[in-house]
């Protein structure tokens, strides 16, 4: 019998790499609002909610606004992100993704999404990715952002899987920290400095050698 029945990806840096969008519609919002924002400061938005995202957006830049004013903010936010993502295609699937899931599928490891995003629906049609999942959490189906462990609970749950025979696939500190919360093996996907945390880790998914774990 396999150790692990169920597989959960994040979706953001591990099967497409939308940080680039993500980073290009809050450098716009950025600008406008006359905030330095570079890449580097980018990746402290990775993993994290939309609302978080812009608190530490603001935060960069000292500023703060009313409520309706965050919300407009994050809506235009939006409409640029989703403007990006409508024109993606297979050709942005990271590489070592479809072997992966075809590996899974074949060990009849059933998999699940745990993102963030409340976009992955627009994401995964558009990659045709969204054929491999049993199940789909994302932002849309939480009310707690990572690190809690509610996301990645939730698949489990509708994967009909244990948490502890749960394997999950993250590029994020706060995606790391909410998959050791939900006791799952946490798979670290980037490099020791970023997810020192991780219970393994590997470069990328191509990199990934399913027999070790
Ligand atoms: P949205 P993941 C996360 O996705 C991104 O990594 C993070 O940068 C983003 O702020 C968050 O989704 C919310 O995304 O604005 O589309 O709802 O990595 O958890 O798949
Ligand atoms: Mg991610």
């Amino acid at each position: 019998m396999p150790k692990y029945l169920g597989a959960i990806f994040d979706l953001d840096g591990v099967l497409v790499d939308t940080a680039k969008y993500h980073f290009l519609a809050w450098k716009k919002l950025a600008d406008q609002l006359n905030i330095p924002f570079t890449e580097e400061d980018n990746e402290q938005l990775k993993g994290v909610s939309r609302v978080k995202s812009l608190d530490i957006l603001l935060s960069l830049g000292k500023k703060s606004y009313s409520e309706d004013e965050r919300k407009c903010f994050m809506e235009k936010k939006n409409e640029d992100y989703v403007h990006y993502i409508s024109q993606m295609d297979e050709s942005e699937i990271l590489p070592g993704v479809v072997q992966l899931l075809d590996q899974l599928r074949l060990q009849q490891i059933k998999i699940a999404l745990g993102s963030a995003s409340k976009n992955s629906g627009l994401i995964l049609r558009n990659t045709k990715l969204q054929t491999y999942f049993d199940a789909i959490v994302d932002g849309n189906d939480v009310s707690k952002a990572k690190p809690d462990p509610e996301v990645f609970l939730l698949g489990a749950q509708k994967l009909g899987v244990p948490a502890s025979r749960c394997m999950v696939f993250e590029d994020a500190k706060a995606g790391i920290e909410a998959a050791k919360q939900a006791g799952m093996l946490a798979i670290g996907v980037g490099t020791k400095k970023n997810l020192p945390n991780a219970d393994v880790l590997f470069e990328n998914l191509e990199a990934l050698d399913l027999s070790v774990l």
